[in-house]
């Protein structure tokens, strides 16, 4: 196997080309916590893989997160590749796997990339269940995606004319910065408190790297989370990750639907 992400992510998107019989992808769509049943609203499945079965990929670890590729016709005749599997960074497995799905999306041509995610609220108007565009990031695991000199502009990461798209669908929609921690744990009081004081709206696990590659990668982002729970010291009550999954299963059913209005209007 080659030691080179890139050409790795190209292994991976010649595979998805010759077994989904679709050449070349628009736009990809990453579903985190609670947004699984997007997949089937956005358009008709024309071929599903295992992400096992793809290079570089590896079954996913986490209860509520599917280790399926999709390729899915849109409504309004995008090709979307749709990757039901997200590597979390807290599975050791290395900044490289965590971003390879997005990297896998742009060698397999999609231009826009769309990042979902669940994940905790620090405004505690956003009960559980409610979908919040992301409109830019605190990295705090500490690492990056990129290696060597790579620098990269993040200016207006996650972009604007997406989030517009987004209000024109849901002119209620609010935006946040979301801040990656590394988890597994959920954070502190204490530690929400300070991601509160340097700017974050919203506290996870994911999409800050996705986000970093992806751009690296060329691609538009879009990121939209869903407030599955208040973090930790806003809400009077402990945390627990069926909670998690209770939020989202109860909100599916409408982020699933803002979500395919968005992709059909990307
Ligand atoms: I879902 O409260 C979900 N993911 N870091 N904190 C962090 N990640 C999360 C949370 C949360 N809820």
């Amino acid at each position: 196997m080659t030691n080179d992400p890139f050409e790795l992510a190209q292994q991976a998107a010649d595979y998805i080309a010759e077994h989904t019989g679709v050449p070349s992808h628009d736009i990809a769509l990453v579903l985190g916590s609670g947004w699984g049943e997007a997949a089937e609203l956005i358009g008709e499945t024309t071929a599903t893989l295992s992400a096992s079965d793809i290079p570089g990929f590896s079954a996913p670890s986490v209860q509520g997160h599917v280790g399926t590729i999709r390729s899915v016709l849109t409504t309004d005749g995008k090709r979307a590749l749709v990757l039901g599997a997200r590597t979390h960074y807290y599975e050791g497995k290395g900044v490289r796997a965590v971003v390879h799905g997005v990297r896998t999306a742009a060698a397999a041509g999609a231009k826009v990339m769309v990042l979902t995610n669940g994940c905790g609220g620090l405004n505690p108007e956003w009960q559980p269940g409610t979908p919040v565009l992301i409109s830019d990031h605190l990295n705090l695991t500490a690492t990056s995606p990129l290696e060597g000199a790579t620098f990269v502009d993040l200016t207006d990461l996650y972009s604007s004319r997406l989030r517009d798209v987004a209000r024109s669908v849901d002119p209620t929609l609010d935006e946040g910065v979301y801040a990656q921690f590394t988890g597994p744990h959920y954070e502190t009081p204490a530690e929400v408190r300070y991601a509160k004081t340097i700017g974050a709206d919203l506290v996870g696990m994911s999409t800050a790297l996705e986000a970093i590659a992806a751009r690296h990668a060329g691609m538009e982002v879009f990121g939209i989370s869903l407030v599955t729970n208040l973090a930790a010291g806003i809400s009077p009550v402990a945390l627990s990750h069926g909670e998690v999954l209770e939020a989202g299963q109860a909100a599916g059913p409408r982020i699933s639907k803002l979500l395919a209005e968005i992709i059909n209007k990307i």
